[in-house]
């Protein structure tokens, strides 16, 4: 049976600190939008492309030697780039829907309000991996770190230990990171809502619902 289609598609992205629950409301949504026969591509960053998973295990994984601040900015850029094109933007053309888990604010959130590295440089690293399709829903599912620590720490309750680079960050990098996620949506009201996350899954699922519902009608 063909799917229902919106014209241009529908890009959202969701965002947040380390376990705010992306994975768990994108899983959620799209079962609802799949269900009302919409195209839905899942996708995530770092990754969504053979090229970007490659990337992905670079980024994420501790290494013998440490990556250099700029040079990680770069991967998640190449990562982004690839995942556009061969991805994001054909799922849109064909009048899909894209829900992707973290995108071009965790870069300003990550290597720009807790890396430091310089917010031009990034805005115009964002303008060439897009080709000028921003999202056009963003959520920042929001937790404070203390909440995240406590997500992460029963992920990992019956796995490996932790081998995330990233996650194993300082308690002061991943507070710059959720103030960074709130200065960006004060910054972008029209496309980024930021939802309490620290509520029951189905009610959050609930918010998004309205949002993405609102967003296709
Ligand atoms: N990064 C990424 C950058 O530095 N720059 C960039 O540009 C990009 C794109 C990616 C890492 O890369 C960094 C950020 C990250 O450090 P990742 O694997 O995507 O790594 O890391 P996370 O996004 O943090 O993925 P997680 O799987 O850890 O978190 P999720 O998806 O937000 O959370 P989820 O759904 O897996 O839930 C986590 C736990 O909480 C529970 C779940 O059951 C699970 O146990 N949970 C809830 N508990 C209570 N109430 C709720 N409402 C809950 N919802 C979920």
């Amino acid at each position: 049976m063909p799917k229902k289609t919106i014209e241009n598609g529908l890009f959202v992205t969701f965002e947040g600190p380390e376990g705010s629950g992306k994975s768990t409301q994108i899983k959620m949504l799209a079962e609802r939008l799949t269900e009302q026969e919409y195209e839905v591509v899942v996708t995530r960053e770092p990754g969504g492309t053979i090229l970007g998973e490659e990337i992905r295990k670079l980024l994420i994984e501790f290494r013998e030697e440490d990556i250099a601040d700029e040079a990680e900015l770069l991967l998640f850029g190449a990562s982004r780039a690839q995942h556009m094109r061969r991805k994001i933007l054909p799922c849109l053309k064909r009048g899909g829907i894209v829900l992707c888990d973290r995108f071009v604010d965790s870069t300003t959130a990550y290597q720009g309000y807790a890396r430091k590295l310089d917010f031009g440089f990034i805005q115009n690293l964002h303008a060439f991996s897009l080709c000028g399709r921003w999202p056009d829903l963003t959520f920042v599912l929001d937790i404070d770190v203390d909440t995240s620590y406590q997500r992460m720490s029963k992920r990992y309750q019956n796995s490996a230990p932790v081998n995330d680079r990233i996650e194993a960050e300082s308690r002061a990098f991943h507070t710059a990171v959720r103030e960074g996620f709130l200065d960006i949506a004060k910054k972008n009201p029209g496309r980024v809502k930021v939802i309490d996350a620290n509520r029951l899954p189905e009610i959050i699922a609930a918010d998004l619902w309205w949002e993405v519902y609102h967003a296709i009608v």
